[in-house]
């Protein structure tokens, strides 16, 4: 059993976007060696971890979530050479990695399915996929009525060698990310195999995506509420994640878990199971002091019960900027409506951001932060949508514009495109074009100014670190005016959040961060503060 002070149960994590987070090779596509070249920033930040969404070998029909070898790295990223280099400087830096496994799913380009195509009806390598005959005359209908969670038909229909139409294979996502089939024992000994692959490498955690949707209902009869979400099977998989996990010192493995029931969501967390699970609950919560009390509440009452400790999350790569989330009417974050180009405050939405970002730094648990939200990164809503790359905007029928807008690569210097994303003398654009408008937003450009969003999120970070009361931990509610939190960590700490849209007073205490300054000793709307109180 890992002891109560481990890493995970307290760790700020950084998300990377490999791709969109810093161009080594000048080819407009982040990398490895860009990444190692920024480990300086992300140790003066003070970041604990870093989690890197998939860096395998990837057609890139899904972002690199369509893995086609999940023993090596994406020659767009480097090599696994670059990845083991990668792994030892940031432990250098005493920061931890975490790695990207994708278990639901593969790449129509992995091995085991181009041989499952390349085989009969009825095959054991068909078998480690969901291969079906079509439905009605001449199989011509897909298996059952499943929906893609992308859009369009759940099935594929494959071409036979002498081109006659064939079975089908399941995938909940993309076509191009044809869906393991759990129930066969060889798939569940292979991820094993690539979890202690990647903990051989030094590896700290594993970020598992689409945790609960591994196991289907078994006859594949046409759609209920249960058919792939959240089956009781899944929980077996993860009993025998965590057995290979502690194999090791200290591993953790981290879900990615939408459930709405925070009671099922806290299953996946019990001792024998996953550490830690990201708490979308938080991330999709409005701007509203009651929701978000009741959220935290709902949070800490359901892991509770099981031990996990909480985590917080404002933003990741499928979602809407919380910037942008925050300045708009609805600060909500729904997956099936983005609403892209709803009217949107910048400047409220950043100073709600600073807010937020205090409040989430000082909640019991984890915290995840997404790469550019220190910048204060806006999501970019003008996107042309011939550029957009995210397989939701085709197979929405363009009716979302899907994620592209947060996978924007970042600005590091200068006043225009690149931005300092690739090396001086680039020649390749980066992947998605940045806006005109982020030369204000840049590292350099952020770097030792006091008001900058960088600055706090160093500050509040270098302060977290020292408060021994932040992190894992008991809190507890403090009174407060309608309309603003405040809760205690231990004895002399406390976090007030004023979210009632008028200033608030504030009760006696040494200030040791703000989000925006105090008005004659008052805590501005949509602002927040740590305070030194005494006892
Ligand atoms: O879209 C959803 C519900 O409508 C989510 O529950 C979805 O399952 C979740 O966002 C899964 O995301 C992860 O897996 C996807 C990938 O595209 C995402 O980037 C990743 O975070 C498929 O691998």
């Amino acid at each position: 059993m890992p002891d109560e002070s481990s890493w995970w149960r307290s760790a700020v994590i950084y998300q990377i976007y490999v791709r969109s987070f810093a161009d080594g090779n000048g080819d407009g596509t982040g990398d490895l060696d860009g990444v190692r070249g920024k480990l300086g920033y992300l140790a003066d930040l003070g970041v604990d971890a870093l989690w890197f969404t998939p860096w395998y070998p990837s057609p890139m029909a899904d972002g690199g979530y369509d893995v086609a070898d999940y023993r090596d790295i994406s020659p767009m990223f480097g090599s696994l050479a670059a990845a083991e280099k990668l792994i030892d400087e940031a432990h250098g830096h005493g920061i931890r990695i975490i790695i990207d496994v994708v278990p639901n799913h593969c790449s129509t380009e992995h091995a085991w399915f181009k041989r499952a195509l390349a085989s009969k009806p009825g095959s054991e390598e068909r078998q480690r996929f969901w291969f079906r005959p079509g439905r009605g005359p001449e199989e011509a209908e897909p298996p059952n009525n499943w929906q893609s969670i992308f859009g369009g038909p759940a099935w594929t229909r494959t071409t036979n060698a002498d081109g006659t139409p064939g079975e089908w294979y399941l995938h909940l996502f993309a076509p191009e990310q044809p869906d393991f089939n759990w129930t066969n024992p060889v798939v569940a000994a292979e991820f094993e195999d690539i979890l202690r692959f990647w903990f051989d490498r030094g590896v700290d955690g594993v970020r598992i995506d689409s945790v609960a949707v591994l196991v289907k209902e078994p006859t594949l009869a046409d759609e209920t509420p249960d058919s792939y979400t959240d089956r009781d099977g899944n929980h077996d998989i993860y009993r025998g994640w965590r057995r290979v996990a502690e194999e090791y010192p200290d591993k953790a493995l981290i879900g990615e878990i939408w459930l709405p029931d925070a009671e099922r969501f806290a299953r996946y967390l019990r001792a024998d199971e996953l550490h830690v699970a990201f708490n979308f609950e938080f991330l999709c919560c409005a701007w509203d002091a009651g929701k978000l009390r009741a959220v935290v509440d709902r949070t800490l009452a359901a892991h509770k019960p099981v031990g996990a400790p909480a985590t917080w999350v404002l933003s990741n790569h499928d979602v809407v900027r919380h910037v942008t989330r925050y300045g708009r009417a609805d600060t909500s974050f729904d997956m099936a409506d983005r609403r892209i180009g709803a009217p949107t405050d910048l400047e409220l939405g950043r100073r709600r951001a600073r807010a937020a970002a205090l409040l989430t730094l000082a909640l019991p648990g984890g915290a995840y932060l997404y790469q550019g939200e220190e910048l204060g990164l806006a999501e970019v809503e003008d996107l042309p949508d011939e550029v957009r790359q995210d397989p939701i905007w085709a197979r929405s029928e363009h009716t979302d514009r899907g994620r592209d807008g947060c996978r924007v690569p970042l600005p590091w210097s200068g006043s225009r495109q690149p931005y300092g994303f690739s090396p001086d003398g680039a020649t390749a654009q980066p992947w998605l074009p940045q806006p005109e408008s982020w030369g204000e937003q840049t590292v350099r450009a952020q770097e030792g100014r006091a008001d900058s969003m960088l600055t706090l999120y160093s500050e509040i970070l270098r302060l977290r670190h020292e408060l021994t009361e932040l992190g894992d931990g008991p809190m507890n509610w403090l009174p407060a005016a309608a309309g603003v939190l405040a809760f205690a960590r231990g004895p002399e700490f406390a976090c007030v959040v004023n979210v009632s849209g008028q200033p608030a007073e504030l009760s006696d205490g040494e200030v040791l961060a703000a989000s925006s300054s105090l008005v004659d000793g008052r805590l501005p709307a949509d602002t927040a503060v740590w305070l030194r109180t005494r006892g």
